[in-house]
């Protein structure tokens, strides 16, 4: 019984064709797989926020034609009530008492914890205060020569990715 090999030739060649057409898929989608894998873990590292330089220039301020006598308050506020800024942020105020000689003295006061400032100015001073916002929430500030009016707070967020 002489076996017919006219058909296993074309057949074992054209299983051979399919065979390395399948390693060459498989490999491929490795290849693709491991590439979004590397392209994940680059995406997240370069995307998780790091802290930044957040820079203000704050100011006393009055409320114009407030009659202090009548209302028994001070005139005085901040030129800036709120300061918003993310976790991990390093802050850096110029704070200003921008009164002619013989003025108010005002300052820039935080008690709530962690931050704890108390910078105040004769007229016509400034300077700078640095920190940073390593604690989330929001803390009052205030002039501890001009209550209830002079006050504001600093909102410090989560970080944004
Ligand atoms: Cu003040």
């Amino acid at each position: 019984m002489a076996r017919d090999y006219r058909f296993v030739i074309p057949v074992a060649i054209s299983g051979a064709a399919v065979a390395i057409a399948v390693i060459a898929v498989v490999f491929s989608m490795q290849n693709a797989a491991m590439q979004e894998n590397q392209n994940l873990s680059e995406t997240h590292s370069e995307n998780h926020y790091v802290g930044q330089k957040k820079e203000f220039w704050l100011f006393n301020s009055e409320i114009p034609e407030f009659n202090e006598t009548k209302m028994d308050m001070p005139h005085d506020v901040y030129s800036m009530p709120t300061i918003t800024v993310f976790k991990g942020d390093h802050i850096v105020i110029h704070f200003f008492n921008t009164e002619e000689p013989g003025g108010d003295h005002h300052s820039f006061t935080i008690f709530t914890k962690p931050y704890n400032i108390n910078v105040a100015l004769r007229p016509g001073e400034n300077t700078t205060i640095t920190f940073d916002a390593n604690t989330t929430g929001i803390f009052p500030y205030y002039c501890t020569f001009h209550q209830p009016t002079m006050r504001g707070q600093l909102v410090v967020e989560p970080p944004p990715y």
